[in-house]
């Protein structure tokens, strides 16, 4: 179950796909060491997220397989979904401004819930422990 309180505790190849995304480094510095907390609580097909972060609070209620909006902490807008296949939650998101995909999972590993994305060809993970 991917319910719980959701803590960043590592990344994996994160500013390189920051970089990618078109971030400036001074931004990515900072996002690299955002001590992103994450909670979710799932009810059947329909998640409730909050998202915490040195840069913003948040909360974004989502269907899975409905399309909605979602912006990052730097203000590029995204508009996608997320679906269920196994285990595994699979999100695809278009960036508004240049249409461009970036994708994105989640499954929980043992005691991590661990999200990946890709954005052209560059992967990323970032790990999160239970708080
Ligand atoms: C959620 O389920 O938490 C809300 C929807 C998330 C949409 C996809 C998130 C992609 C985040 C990419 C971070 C990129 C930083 C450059």
């Amino acid at each position: 179950t991917f319910n719980g309180n959701w803590k960043i505790d590592r990344n994996e190849d994160y500013e390189k796909f920051m970089e990618k995304m078109g971030i400036n480094m001074v931004k990515r510095k900072l996002a690299s060491h955002d001590n992103l907390k994450v909670t979710l609580e799932q009810t059947g097909d329909k998640f409730h997220v909050k998202e915490t972060s040195a840069f913003r609070t948040l909360e974004i209620d989502f269907t899975l397989g409905v399309t909605f909006e979602y912006s990052l902490a730097d203000g590029t807008e995204l508009s996608g979904s997320w679906t269920m296949e196994g285990d595994m939650l699979k999100g695809a998101f278009n960036r508004k401004d240049n249409g461009k995909l970036l994708t994105t999972t989640r499954i929980v590993q043992g005691d991590e819930l661990i999200q990946s994305y890709n954005y052209e060809g560059v992967d990323a993970k970032r790990i999160f422990k239970k708080y």
